[in-house]
């Protein structure tokens, strides 16, 4: 039995995990859980993940990891070659650090749930939810843009777990209709990766839900 990655195609979280199975060639399934139809709440789906969240991984002994964080670091861990991590303990240090701008301060805040429970519990319009999800993404993205080395990845010559994180953001940030004229080192990252077969493969225009 190979690996089996929950995924929905528009997750940006699971977009990451699926970056990293095709960079590193690793056997795996893809289950689509539609997060718009709501099975991610889903007892079955509970069972698996009890927190409602994809990604989701099931490891080839049956046993499941969520959370992409400790997903990506288990598959670098189980899988090193080829590296998405360098051997240098300071370089490694600044890539936790920008997949934390994208991880901890700005995915979280404009998740599905965050933008439903915005519009929804507490009643804000559609352009308040779309003003506030512009501002943490610009936020982010402004110490993005100033940080990465963008020569052609985040960290340079080498693709990372950063360009990882930073690619199904800039996804879901075009799809919200950021204007990314002022992101030009981010943007030129965007287009190099786009170009690798790994991130072809993982797009959401690639994927069957
Ligand atoms: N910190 C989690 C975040 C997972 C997450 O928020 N997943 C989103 C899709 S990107 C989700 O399942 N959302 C369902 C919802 O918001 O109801 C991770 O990195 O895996």
């Amino acid at each position: 039995m190979g690996y089996e990655l929950f995924t929905y195609y528009r997750s940006s979280a699971a977009y990451r995990v699926r970056i990293a199975l095709n960079y590193k060639e690793i056997d795996h399934k893809l289950t689509a859980i539609n997060l718009l139809s709501a099975e991610h709440d889903d007892p079955a789906y509970k069972a698996i993940n009890p927190q409602g969240l994809v990604p989701a991984l099931k490891i080839p002994d049956g046993r499941i990891i969520t959370q992409s964080p400790a997903i990506l670091n288990f598959l670098e861990n189980e899988h090193p070659t080829p590296p998405l991590m360098p051997a240098d303990t300071y370089e490694t240090a600044t890539i936790n650090q920008w997949c934390s701008v994208v991880a901890c301060d700005i995915h979280p805040v404009n998740n599905l749930r965050i933008l439903k429970y915005l519009t929804g519990k507490l009643g804000i319009s559609e352009q308040a939810k779309m003003e506030w999800y512009h501002h943490w993404v610009l936020q982010g993205f402004e110490c993005l843009e100033q940080q990465i080395k963008a020569a052609p990845y985040c960290n340079g010559n080498a693709l990372s777990t950063a360009d990882l994180y930073l690619i199904p953001q800039v996804f879901n940030a075009l799809r919200f209709d950021v204007k990314m004229e002022r992101f030009p080192k981010i943007m030129s990252v965007y287009e190099a990766c786009n170009s690798l077969d790994a991130f072809i493969a993982a797009a959401p225009d690639k994927q069957k839900g």
